[in-house]
């Protein structure tokens, strides 16, 4: 089993990349956005209780976010390996990350993390804004306070896996096709397809 952490901050082309390296390794995709966005779709409890913070550019609570993808993970028994995008987001979500991991005797392979200029990440995200239909993309404000978010809350995850010598950096600025690439030649030195 291989599995893959997509890091980095939020407009950094995660999902971007994510769907682009599914297609390619055949991993299944895990991204707590997408997740929770389905949950707010479908007006579920859980999706009820997110929405309040997603439209304040505010994360979602640790042991909500956790028990999805405890639920998440077990519907994938047979997976070859897992693409976590967007998860973890704190370093308790990496804590109870690695416990899940060690129960089911597999571990994370590697940690790419996309960096990009913050000057780009507005741009883009207030691009998509446009016609994504987001709460979270829409309102500029919203915008700087996820990035805010971001280096105080989800930034100390990545020293969290710096310990484990996994962590590579990528650089994220430039075009869709050039950015997997470079994700690309990281990953074919730990996979075989
Ligand atoms: P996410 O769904 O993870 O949202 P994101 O960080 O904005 O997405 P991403 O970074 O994947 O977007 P991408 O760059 O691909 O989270 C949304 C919210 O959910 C969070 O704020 C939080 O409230 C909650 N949440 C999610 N996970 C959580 C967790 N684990 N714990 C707590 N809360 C959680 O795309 C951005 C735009 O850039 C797109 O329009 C794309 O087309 C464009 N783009 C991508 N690559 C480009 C490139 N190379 N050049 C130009 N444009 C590019």
């Amino acid at each position: 089993m291989f599995n893959l952490i997509l890091f980095g901050p939020p407009g950094s082309g995660k999902g971007t990349q994510s769907d682009k390296l599914v297609a390619k390794y055949g991993l299944v995709h895990l991204s707590t956005g997408n997740l929770l966005r389905e949950e707010i779709a479908t007006k579920t409890p859980l999706g009820l209780q997110a929405m309040g913070f997603m439209d304040k550019g505010q994360l979602v609570p640790d042991e909500v976010v956790i028990g999805m993808v405890d639920s998440h993970f077990d519907k994938h028994k047979e997976a070859k390996g897992f693409l976590f995008d967007g998860f973890p987001r704190t370093v308790a979500q990496a804590k109870a990350l690695d416990k899940l991991l060690e129960l089911k005797k597999t571990e994370i392979g590697k940690v790419l993390i996309l960096d990009v200029d913050e000057e780009e990440l507005l741009k883009r995200l207030i691009l998509r804004g446009k016609t994504s239909g987001r709460s979270d993309d829409a309102d500029e404000n919203i915008l700087r306070s996820r990035q805010d978010v971001y280096k105080k809350e989800t930034l100390p995850v990545a020293s969290w896996y710096a310990r484990t010598k996994k962590v590579i950096h990528v650089d994220g600025m430039g075009g869709v096709d050039e950015i997997f690439e470079r994700l690309c030649s990281h990953i074919d030195k730990k996979i075989k397809l």
